[in-house]
């Protein structure tokens, strides 16, 4: 994997990550009781800019070609889905289709940022999940980047709930327990590697376990949720 190469690829998408603090030490989990890492994000994105006026100036740039629009993550450039494979998505619960827009689970991890998975419970979206089968022959992940919120506009994201806590499971396990800022941008979290034990699908969950809630829905949305890693350039 060529990690100089992906962010240029990033880069290309007006989200050029800044990072703002170094990695957080893992820390024991909520009271002491679980031996679970507290992660912070490593890196937050620059703050999205989706407006008309951006998506103009984005299909103007001749470096944007290898890009559907402004709202394709990776495009057709080298990044670590060359070998990691978007695999399938369940979900707990989705809200239903309204107009045009669904909200269904493999949203989470279409590599846009213009769709979202959104929980369709009762309530907050506390306790509802997305969960990812990633086929055997996966690259290794040590990077996860979580977009969350409804992002395809800033009204969007603030009218819809958000995740603030994600609590991670890989093959049923708890894995650590991913603290998200309250930012319209991406949210990067080093996670050390994960990656499928051998001949058998990778599971990876996301549970919702506290959310920013929105100003006018208490929808819980999460526009995607992708990875980095290792073992594919
Ligand atoms: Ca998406």
């Amino acid at each position: 994997m060529n990690r100089f190469c992906f962010a240029a690829v990033i880069g290309a998408a007006l989200l050029i990550s800044t990072a703002i603090s170094a990695k957080t030490p893992a820390k024991k989990g909520p009271n002491g009781t679980a031996n679970v890492p507290e992660l912070s994000p490593a890196s937050v994105g620059t703050i999205f800019d989706f407006s008309p006026e951006a998506q103009k100036a984005f299909k103007e740039n001749p470096d944007n070609e290898v890009y559907a629009d402004i709202f394709d993550i990776v495009g057709q450039g080298c990044s670590f889905y060359c070998g990691c494979n978007i695999g399938t998505i369940k979900a707990s619960s989705t809200l239903h289709q309204q107009g045009k827009r669904n909200y269904r689970a493999s949203n989470v991890h279409d590599l846009n940022y213009e769709t979202a998975w959104v929980e369709g419970a009762a309530g907050n979206g506390v306790g509802e999940w997305v969960e990812y089968t990633l086929p055997a022959d996966n690259p290794t992940i040590t990077e996860i980047c979580v977009v969350s919120g409804y992002v395809r506009t800033k009204k969007a994201w603030e009218e819809n709930s958000r995740p603030a806590v994600l609590e991670m499971l890989v093959d049923g396990k708890r894995k650590a327990m991913l603290y998200l800022k309250n930012v319209y941008a991406e949210q990067w979290f080093e996670v050390g590697e994960i990656k499928p034990k051998k001949g058998k699908d990778l599971k990876i969950k996301f549970v919702i376990r506290d959310v920013y809630p929105g100003t006018k829905y208490t929808d819980t949305a999460i526009s995607e949720i992708y990875f980095n890693g290792i073992g594919v350039h």
